[in-house]
């Protein structure tokens, strides 16, 4: 299989995060990606390549303009206005509030084009951000082009971002401009099958009301887990978009039994669909030893996960969201893409 990385990603790197009454460094690091990318040679899963640049064209079908606008302006103005360190909202425009009204100060704008504290810049973000984009298309060409499969190695990751939100440590939606650029490129149908512990709201948000692509989430139960505030069951999509998403909510502690339970959902639901394409959105923040995630799935599950995925034969991109073992993330990750090439 091969891989795309662009070494970009590096230039995010420094930020802190608000987490349990204290701030800490960000757990969205850029050793993340070096060590799936280290894991990549170890295995000889196959050649490394850097993305080409792409214009922002398909992602402005699946995120608003404006707020395309407003992301290379956040370091700049947050500069400008004097400010160091590492760029965060603290306000949000929620319930009995203005969200209609686009503010003109740097911190106000970042309230209003996010959902928490969790997505932060500084000065390499936005860089990081589009090399994150073009990754994600170049690998996209690939299984466009006849590869069975690809592997876009993203960071910074995008499933919590939405059409004009970024929040817990995503910008653009990777997956979900992927998913556009198959369509774009002739697909009838893509289903995007999200497996990161947390559920990717911006990727639900995006295609909610639409019957093209079929969205699958396969995650901790918001009612007690980040994100809290979408992924319930009863979330089954709108208007012409109606019954093509699916929320599988997990309890803390879930194991591979349970999970792989829904996973065999997950997987006849998309044979129904009959999709052209799959987008495996790829977190392996459900693994045990995982800081941020209370599942408890082992080094051994991820082959699993690639091996069933591979038994739904069809072309497949595969798109790094989180997981935040450092340490494992490579094995959990990489173990995923040789469990699909070994089926
Ligand atoms: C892409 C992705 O995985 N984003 C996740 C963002 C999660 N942000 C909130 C994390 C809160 C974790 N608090 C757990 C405390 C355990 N010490
Ligand atoms: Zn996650």
């Amino acid at each position: 299989m091969k891989t795309i990385f662009s070494p970009r990603h590096a230039g995010h790197a420094g930020n802190v995060e608000l987490e349990e009454g204290g701030i800490v460094p960000a757990y969205e690091k850029p050793s993340r990606a070096e060590i799936i990318r280290a894991r990549i040679n170890t295995v000889s899963l196959g050649p490394v390549s850097e993305p080409e640049e792409h214009d922002l064209e398909t992602a402005a079908k699946v995120h608003r303009r404006d707020y395309l606008d407003f992301l290379p302006t956040v370091w700049p103005e947050w500069e400008q206005s004097g400010r160091s360190g590492t760029a965060m909202p603290f306000a949000w425009p929620t319930r009995g509030l203005r969200g209609d009204v686009p503010p003109t100060s740097i911190i106000a704008k970042l309230g209003f084009y996010s959902f928490d504290a969790g997505a932060t810049f500084v000065k390499g973000t936005w860089d990081a951000i589009k090399s994150s984009h073009d990754t994600a298309l170049t690998a996209a060409n690939l299984v466009r082009s006849g590869e069975r499969s690809a592997f876009a190695l993203c960071r910074p990751p995008g499933h919590h971002a939405g059409s004009n939100f970024m929040g817990g440590y995503c910008f653009i939606n990777n997956a979900a401009v992927a998913a556009q650029w198959f369509l774009d490129g002739g697909a009838r149908r893509v289903s995007i099958l999200d497996v990161d512990y947390h559920h990717g709201n911006g990727t639900q948000q995006i295609f909610y009301a639409r019957n093209d692509v079929q969205v699958l989430n396969l995650h901790a139960d918001p009612m007690s887990e980040y994100p809290f505030f979408l992924g319930h069951a009863d979330e089954t999509g709108e208007g012409e978009g109606q019954g093509f998403n699916h929320n599988f909510p997990m309890p803390a502690g879930t194991s591979w039994v349970q999970w792989a339970a829904a996973l065999e959902e997950a997987c006849s639901l998309i044979a129904g669909y009959e999709p052209d394409v799959l987008i495996v959105s790829l977190g392996v923040d459900t693994f045990e030893r995982d800081p941020i995630g209370r599942f408890k799935l082992v080094s051994d599950d991820y082959p699993k996960i690639g091996r069933r995925i591979a038994g739904l034969k069809l072309p497949t991109l595969f798109v790094m969201e989180g997981g935040y073992a450092v340490e494992e993330i490579g094995i959990n990750a990489v173990g995923v893409l040789t469990g699909f090439e070994e089926a």
